[in-house]
C-alpha cells in the first residue's frame, strides 16, 4: 500500500513528533510517501536544496500515486487543505484525523466533506488505533 500522509509543514511544526510516530504506525501498512513531514530537521522555513516548483511536481505525483492519504488537520496548513481537495478530485480515500482543541474548530470545508472520513483523537495511541479502524476495514 502507497500512503500519503499529510501534516503541516509551513503552517508549524509542533505537532512534529507526534506526525513522526504516526508516520512509523503507517509504515506498519506500507510505504509512505511524504516521511520527509515527519523529519524533524524540516523547519517551518523549508527544506534545503529544493524549489517549491519541485516540491509541488514531486508531492502531486506522490498524490497520484498513492492508494489512501491519512492527514493530521489538527494544525491548520494550508499545503494540507490543498492536498486534501486534490486527494479528493483524484478520488482517493483520505482519513483525516483530528484532536480537537479548546476554541478552535476544524475548517468545515474538511469536516462538512462527506468524502472524507473525519475522526476524532486525543492522544497518539488513539491516533494509533483511528488508522488501524479505517485501513483494517478497507
Ligand atoms: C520543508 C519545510 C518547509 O518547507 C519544506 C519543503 N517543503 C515541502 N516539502 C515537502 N512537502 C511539502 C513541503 N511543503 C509543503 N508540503 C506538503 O504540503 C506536504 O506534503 C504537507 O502535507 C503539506 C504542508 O503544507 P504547508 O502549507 O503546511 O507547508
Amino acid at each position: 500500500m502507497k500512503i500519503y500522509f499529510a501534516g503541516s509543514i509551513r503552517a508549524g511544526r509542533q505537532d512534529v513528533d507526534l506526525y513522526i510516530e504516526l508516520i512509523k504506525h503507517l509504515q506498519g501498512y506500507g510505504e509512505v510517501l511524504t516521511s520527509h513531514v515527519g523529519n524533524s530537521e524540516i523547519s517551518a522555513y523549508g527544506e534545503k536544496g529544493i524549489s517549491d516548483h519541485d516540491i509541488y511536481e514531486r508531492d502531486m505525483d506522490w498524490l497520484r500515486q498513492a492508494d489512501v492519504v491519512v492527514a493530521e488537520v489538527t494544525n491548520p496548513s494550508l499545503g494540507v487543505g490543498y492536498e486534501l481537495a486534490r486527494a479528493e478530485e483524484l478520488g482517493k480515500r483520505v482519513l483525516c484525523i483530528y484532536r480537537p482543541q479548546e476554541g478552535k474548530r476544524l475548517s468545515a470545508m474538511v469536516s462538512g466533506n462527506r468524502r472524507f472520513a473525519i475522526k476524532e483523537y486525543k492522544e497518539l495511541e488513539e491516533g494509533k488505533k483511528t488508522i488501524d479502524d479505517y485501513l483494517q476495514a478497507a
